[in-house]
């Protein structure tokens, strides 16, 4: 045992979130003391590979200098200074650098902490907004099936993934429907890029809910581009054209969850410019500090923010959180941003995506394997469920590549990649060679 695993001490009261708290504790051999580039250091000293960006955050890679740096002198300067009546230069500053980055018109930003926090702001910034232009009757939402946007109440009631509303039934908002998933391995398995065919799963919005409904009770429909920890399921060609045409009929915003897709995941700072697809609203976290400080937000189009400053003076939105607009965050953000356009990151993914996808796809015909999706730097392996045991196929995969150096995240069993913006070629070689190897093992 090494010092750094001689000074874990004990394990017992940190209650770590989305974890089997007892298995970790019991076998705490995924323990991280440092991260550089692509890699992570663990307690006993190896090194693995992060193909997944950490959380789908580090899209510059791990522990870059010129954020260390940024945080550091940040912290020596101005620890805090908040956001409710007085201000602070980077706040602005970050939320300029923002709104040059961000689809045509999409220039005003709000600040949160995590991505959570965004989709219940993004929600309630739709419901206030429809109330100033005197349509105070639109306060439904429209999410979708598998969809993940967070975990407090708003975010979690607009998700769709069961296994986390099933404890929590009683206390999801009302005045929630959702869209069908349109992940079909019938008859698109092994998919390469976006179906040619599915685009009329978005009708299903102007034939079935909004009918039930009615478009003067909707406030908005808020999907993911590409939703991540669903499964990576990727649209369909023409799906968020048609969601988007047919939120405009009816008066609906549409709010993009870029949490994953955004910052380059695409190769395009949003999904929003990847797929020519403009929403009303784009929430962000993750890729905006690579990770390093949390910060989220929400990109609002301009005159959904002129609305709001159209209702005078006072307050215009009772909303906030002590940390929005952290200074460290919003110094780690400004200098994340500036490792994307000097590296030019945001192009790396168009780079890559053909080494990526041949990746990916050459996981076909390997055991167990049931279908494989990939767009620009985000893919995924289906696994078949071991019957009576659905994820446990998925679970052993991940602890197997995290003991033979590559980290790959199951959700359930499908196994999820996303590496940093940074990765090379022979990088994504380790991480496909190892899930082909480690799938011959497991029965
Ligand atoms: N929207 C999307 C699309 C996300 O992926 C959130 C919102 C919530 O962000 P915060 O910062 O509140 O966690 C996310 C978060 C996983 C995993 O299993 C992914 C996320 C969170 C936890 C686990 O890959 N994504
Ligand atoms: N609880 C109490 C007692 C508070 O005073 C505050 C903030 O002032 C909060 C919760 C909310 O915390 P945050 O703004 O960090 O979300």
């Amino acid at each position: 045992m090494n010092t750094h695993a001689a000074s874990l001490g004990a394990l017992e009261h940190y209650w770590m979130p989305f974890t089997d708290n007892r298995r970790f504790k019991a076998a705490p051999n995924k323990m991280i003391v440092a991260a550089k580039g692509m890699y992570y250091t663990t307690a006993d000293g190896a090194q693995v590979l992060d193909g997944l960006a950490t959380l789908w955050c580090v899209n510059a890679g791990h522990c870059r200098p010129k954020i260390v740096e940024a945080i550091r002198r940040q912290a020596a300067e101005l620890d805090f200074a908040a956001s409710f009546s007085t201000g602070h230069p980077l706040a602005f500053r970050l939320a300029e650098r923002l709104a040059e980055i961000a689809p045509e018109g999409m220039s005003q930003v709000f600040f949160t902490n995590s991505g959570s926090e965004a989709a219940d702001t993004a929600l309630k910034i739709a419901v206030a907004y429809h109330r100033l232009r005197g349509e105070a009757s639109r306060t439904r939402f429209i999410g979708r099936e598998k969809a993940y946007h967070g975990v407090n109440i708003g975010s979690m009631s607009v998700s769709g993934v069961p296994a986390n509303r099933k404890a929590f039934g009683g206390i999801l908002l009302g005045g929630v429907d959702h869209l069908r998933h349109t992940q079909d391995l019938s008859r698109r398995a092994f998919t390469r890029g976006c179906a040619e065919d599915g685009a009329e799963l978005a009708d299903e919005l102007e034939q079935r809910i909004i009918p039930l409904h009615d478009a003067s009770n909707i406030a908005a429909v808020i999907v993911e581009p590409v939703p991540g920890v669903g499964g990576v399921l990727v649209p369909p060609k023409g799906y968020l054209q048609r969601l988007r045409e047919i939120c405009t009929r009816h008066g609906i915003l549409l709010i993009f969850d870029e949490v994953i897709c955004g910052f380059g995941r695409l190769g395009k700072p949003f999904a929003a410019q990847y797929f020519g697809v403009q929403p009303d609203m784009i929430t962000f976290a993750k890729g905006v500090t690579s990770g390093a400080v949390p910060l989220g937000g929400v990109i609002v189009k301009k005159d959904i923010y002129d609305t709001f400053m159209a209702a005078g003076a006072g307050v215009q939105f009772f909303h906030g959180y002590t940390y929005s607009g952290h200074p460290l965050a919003c110094a780690a953000a400004l200098a994340a941003l500036d490792i994307y356009a000097e590296e030019a990151l945001f192009d790396r993914a168009n780079q890559l995506a053909q080494a990526f996808e041949d990746g990916v796809h050459s996981l076909k015909g390997v055991p167990h394997v049931i279908d494989c999706r990939n767009l620009q730097l985000i893919g995924a392996v289906e696994l078949a469920p071991r019957p009576g045991a659905p994820g446990a196929r998925g679970f052993e995969l991940f602890e197997k590549c995290w003991t033979n150096g590559v980290f790959a995240r199951a959700v359930g069993d499908t196994v999820a990649f996303s590496p940093p913006l940074i990765c090379e070629r022979p990088h994504l070689d380790k991480i496909f060679s190892t899930v082909a190897e480690q799938l011959r093992t497991i029965d």
